[in-house]
């Protein structure tokens, strides 16, 4: 039988490509927030103000997600809009599904992990997102850990959040990263943060003051080989949320997790979509002030990288 080499099954978009060729500084921002994370429309108008931030802050955006079989680097505010509408009824697509997705022609918004793969293809090394998965509470049983850990062992890419959601057991999250060898940086913190609270009471590795300290580690790590860094963020302290009331609705998000039997990947939307509602929309806020904030430190990461050590 005759068998042909398939071609790339990547699209740069041509602001990107045009980019990333001439080593101008590039930002990779993930899909599965629009689509699975954030409610219609503040999804949307959160993900292109997020663009924005980063072309305010000197770099070039490339939001990805896999359309019609396809990877792509930079969408269009078209493409977004209907990532955003569309919402869970895209796939969320983590390493896993993009074999899947491109052998069938599908869809699909990519998490932390999805995205890590396809912005290494494309060869952009700074990526600003909201919240990493990590290792779910009850992992000893469940054995649910976010695919997002063993892409941050391998891949090279840098993924400024503000730490990880207090749904998961963070200490264990943090001991995965280091069997795995991920640096932790801390960004004008000492103390890894917890998403919606800035302080998770758990150390980072170290703590930079700024973006240039940032991008002198990343070319240290990559200078030693492959795999990712997480550069922790904490959430501007007017949107910061009290422990107090996120513990609280914390514990009720996960009771309804067992009651209702959810498991696999629904578990993380579940729960995102639990707190919004049970603080009322005060953690929706949140988010979106802390995903503006992680895309302008990405931005000036970014920058950074592209200046001659
Ligand atoms: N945490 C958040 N907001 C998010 C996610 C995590 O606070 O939107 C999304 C990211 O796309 C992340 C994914 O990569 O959830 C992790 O899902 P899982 O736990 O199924 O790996
Ligand atoms: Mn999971």
């Amino acid at each position: 039988m005759k068998t042909t080499m398939s071609h790339s099954p990547l699209d740069i978009q041509p602001e990107v490509a045009q980019a990333l060729a001439s080593h101008a500084p590039v930002v990779a921002l993930e899909s599965t927030i629009i689509s699975h994370g954030m409610p219609y429309p503040q999804n949307v108008q959160t993900a292109l103000r997020v663009e924005a931030e980063v072309r305010a802050h000197g770099a070039i955006p490339a939001t990805i997600a896999v359309l019609n079989g396809r990877l792509k680097a930079g969408l269009s505010a078209a493409e977004i809009e209907t990532l955003g509408q569309a919402g869970p009824r895209v796939t969320k697509a983590s390493r896993r599904d993009l074999p899947i997705l491109l052998a069938n022609g599908g869809t699909g918004a990519t998490t932390v992990a999805g995205t890590m793969v396809i912005a290494a293809l494309a060869g952009i090394r700074v990526f600003a997102t909201g919240g990493i998965g990590g290792v779910h509470r009850g992992a000893a049983a469940t054995m649910d850990i976010s695919a997002d850990l063993p892409e941050l062992a391998h891949t090279p890419v840098a993924v400024v959040c503000a730490g990880a959601k207090s749904i998961l057991d963070l200490a264990l999250t943090l001991e995965y990263l280091e069997t795995h060898g991920v640096p932790v940086l801390g960004y004008r913190t000492d103390a890894f943060p917890a998403f919606l609270t800035r302080d998770s009471g758990l150390p980072v590795d170290t703590r930079c003051e700024t973006p240039e300290q940032v991008a002198a580690i990343l070319r240290a790590r990559w200078a030693l080989g492959h795999g990712g860094v997480v550069v922790a963020n904490p959430t501007p302290e007017a949107w910061a949320m009290a422990r107090a009331v996120v513990d609280a609705a914390t514990e009720e998000a996960l009771a309804a997790v067992k009651a209702q039997g959810v498991t696999g990947k629904a578990v993380t939307p579940f729960l995102l979509a639990w707190l919004n509602q049970s603080t009322g929309g005060d953690s929706l806020a949140a988010n979106i002030a802390l995903v503006l904030n992680n895309a302008a430190l990405a931005a000036q990461v970014a920058v950074a990288l592209t200046r001659v050590a």
